[in-house]
């Protein structure tokens, strides 16, 4: 249980992340606006069109995170707005990502830049998406401009954000573009996605084979427990459901071994040589919440601590999941996001307290957590959940697309400034904030 009297964060690099499609706004030719404009896709109506805006308002933004102390940041570049058209490409949106990237760097802010996170150009899904002809090689088209154009100022990269979220979102539950509910298409998906990022690590390492370039994948991680560990049928489905979920798809991607059912597609070369290969200089977790597993989904049992959207809040799972990284892939481990839903920011900042005190704990264990970046910035566009869910340490007016900094974001703030916390800070900022508590037992999705 986290202490209320402070701990050190000392070599811990602290700050927020956001994804393109998220925050940007504007009239993209993406899956997510094309999705968006289908009726009954997004809880509350909303698009992506919207979002903060921060297409226009990135100085605003980029001052606001340096005044509250942001020593990195992680951003994505949306796809559809770089090449708008097959193998043309939007100078001006090159343009526009180096500006914010300049000013970053001014301003002592570290970019890590995400070539994948979610959306991609309508075309290519028109196209077949990930399983259409020449997918990897439209890729390899797309990250080798992106890091030629971008190189001189960005030296770390994410290849794909959570792949299991996206395949599991896109093609076996049908929630997010193209709608599609099948595990086999899913588990195709998942193996040409592995494809994807091992090249696009050998790619970037060859444009950029200077010292500071460092490349991953940020992996969504969740402890699962069976329901009932009595029950044999929840504890055969806990670990299928991990092994599907997350195992396959992180050892395809971290070391290029695909163990079943993930197939290793055409033209990608088994691995062989001396030692376990790598392709990931840091292990990217984006860790949020814990499965309790009854059913083939993700579930909350009543009387657990829960956010805004009923997602369990288990601090200790980002010191679970972070070990095994670290004892499976040997790898420094990233937390690449981590964060929570509370539009009243009643529990922020006793999350962030508990979530970092994981950190500090962890690591005087000896698991290097290197990186933390919070999610999210400014509130965000959440995909299928639209603009209700508050995840910002800034809150969004989206009428007036007015900012606000959160009690949270102030502590954060704190934080960063300080390189840990106090027993003070404890008192202004985190006692006598508490959680709900989930009150029946729910399934998501
Ligand atoms: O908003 C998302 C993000 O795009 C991917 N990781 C989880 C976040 C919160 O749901």
């Amino acid at each position: 249980m986290a202490t209320v009297d402070g701990f050190r964060l000392d070599g811990v690099l602290l700050g927020v992340a956001t994804a393109a499609t998220q925050i940007e706004g504007g009239d993209v030719v993406s899956s997510w606006t094309d999705w968006a404009d289908r009726p009954g896709t997004i809880r509350d109506g909303s698009s992506p069109r919207r979002a903060t805006d921060h297409w226009d308002r990135w100085r605003e933004d980029t001052e606001l995170m340096a005044s509250l102390g942001m020593q990195v940041y992680r951003m994505s570049v949306e796809w559809a707005r770089l090449e708008p058209r097959p193998g043309e490409w939007d100078d001006a949106a090159f343009r526009r990502y180096r500006d914010e990237l300049h000013l970053l760097r001014e301003k002592g802010i570290r970019p890590l830049v995400t070539l994948h996170h979610f959306s991609q150009p309508l075309w290519f899904e028109r196209d077949g998406g990930w399983l259409g002809p020449g997918a990897l090689w439209v890729w390899e088209r797309f990250v080798a401009e992106v890091v030629t154009r971008l190189g001189d100022v960005v030296t770390e990269w994410v290849t794909i954000n959570e792949p299991n979220v996206f395949v599991t979102g896109a093609h076996v539950f049908g929630d997010f573009p193209p709608g599609h509910r099948s595990l086999r298409e899913g588990l195709r998906v998942y193996s040409v996605l592995a494809a994807a990022h091992l090249r696009a690590y050998g790619l970037i390492h060859a444009l950029q084979p200077g010292p500071d370039t460092r490349v991953g994948v940020a992996h969504h991680l969740r402890p699962f427990r069976p329901g009932n560990p009595r029950n044999p049928w929840h504890r055969v489905l806990t670990r299928t459901m991990r092994h599907l979920f997350q195992d396959a798809i992180v050892r395809a991607m971290t070391t290029g071994e695909f163990t079943g059912p993930l197939r290793r597609p055409p033209g990608i070369p088994q691995q062989g040589g001396e030692g376990p290969a790598r392709y990931a200089d840091f292990f990217g977790l984006n860790y949020y919440s814990r499965t309790t597993v009854t059913r083939f989904d993700d579930g909350t049992p009543p009387g657990v601590p829960v956010n805004d959207l009923g997602w369990e809040v288990y601090a200790a799972g980002l010191g679970e999941t972070a070990r095994w990284a670290w004892e499976t892939y040997g790898l420094p481990v990233w937390v690449t996001e981590n964060g929570t839903a509370d539009a009243a920011d009643a529990f922020r900042s006793r999350y962030l307290w508990e979530h970092l005190s994981v950190v500090s704990e962890v690591r005087a264990q000896g698991v290097p957590i290197d990186r933390y970046y919070h999610w999210c910035f400014v509130d965000n566009w959440e995909w299928n959940e639209g603009e209700g869910p508050r995840f910002g340490l800034v809150a969004l007016d989206y009428e007036t697309q007015q900012r606000t900094v959160r009690d949270s974001g102030r502590f954060f703030a704190e934080v960063a400034r300080e390189g840990g916390t106090t027993a003070d800070m404890h008192a202004r900022h985190v006692s006598g904030r508490i959680y709900p508590a989930s009150r029946v037992e729910a399934h998501h999705r």
